[in-house]
């Protein structure tokens, strides 16, 4: 999968390209392409945000510089395209089948109080919300987005890790421990010491459903 960045801000993504996504990179799993839209103003300041129409507080980034820099990575629209902004549908985990099923991935980050709405009208195929606030950019929600995308590509981590985790079973994950079997006092719970597996897997499910119950009963709820 190719995911282009389209972005103000490109050395904001300095974590991307470490750790684990950097992995799934050099794996081939995943390309990512930072673009800077600064590059395709055609303004002699290069500006790239202007005033509301109809006045308000902020600045609007421009349709041309974002327009083209679209058009420049995805010319005959065969990518996914996707907003970053507070008025998307939510991002979950269950999004990923679908978005890991598009070969290419265009992630357009907004500054200011966003973007032109004739960009969104025109090029844009969804957007998508990390949650109910408000960031200075879309950089964050989009190299959360990458991330996850990198993870669920796989290469990243363990088929178990994927099958086993928090979200995947509906439910919120069920405590994990290592060595030493006595830390500060508090020892491991006797079970997953037993080698028992089928004591130690009643007892994970256990721990999990009595842990959403608490935390995340929305969760219960939604599974029906
Ligand atoms: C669009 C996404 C983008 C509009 C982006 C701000 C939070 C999220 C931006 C605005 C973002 C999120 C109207 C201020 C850039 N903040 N929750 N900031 N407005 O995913």
């Amino acid at each position: 999968m190719k995911i282009d960045i389209l972005t103000l801000f490109p050395e904001m993504f300095v974590p991307l390209k470490e750790s684990i996504v950097g992995r799934a990179v050099k794996r081939n799993k995943i390309e990512i392409n930072l673009v800077n839209i600064r590059d395709f103003s055609i303004d002699k300041h290069k500006k790239c945000d202007d005033y509301p129409f109809g006045g308000g507080a902020g600045m609007v980034m421009m349709p041309q510089p974002l327009a083209d820099a679209i058009e420049a990575v995805d010319a005959a629209h065969t990518a996914r395209r996707i907003y970053l902004s507070p008025k998307g549908e939510t991002f979950s985990q269950k999004m990923l089948p679908r978005l890991g099923g598009y070969g290419h991935i265009v992630l357009v980050c907004g500054h200011y109080e966003g973007i032109d709405q004739r960009v969104i009208d025109l090029f844009i195929d969804e957007e998508i919300s990390l949650g109910d606030f408000v960031l200075t950019g879309g950089e964050l929600p989009a190299m959360v987005v990458a991330d996850c995308l990198a993870r669920f590509q796989g290469g990243v981590l363990s088929e178990g890790s994927l099958t086993d985790e928090s979200f995947t079973g509906g439910l919120l994950e069920y405590p994990q421990y290592t060595r030493p079997q006595v830390f500060r006092g508090l020892p491991v719970p006797e079970v997953l010491v037993s080698g028992d597996h089928a004591k130690v897997d009643a007892w994970r499910k256990e721990q999990a459903l009595k842990l959403t119950k608490e935390r995340r009963p929305d969760l219960l709820e939604e599974e029906k």
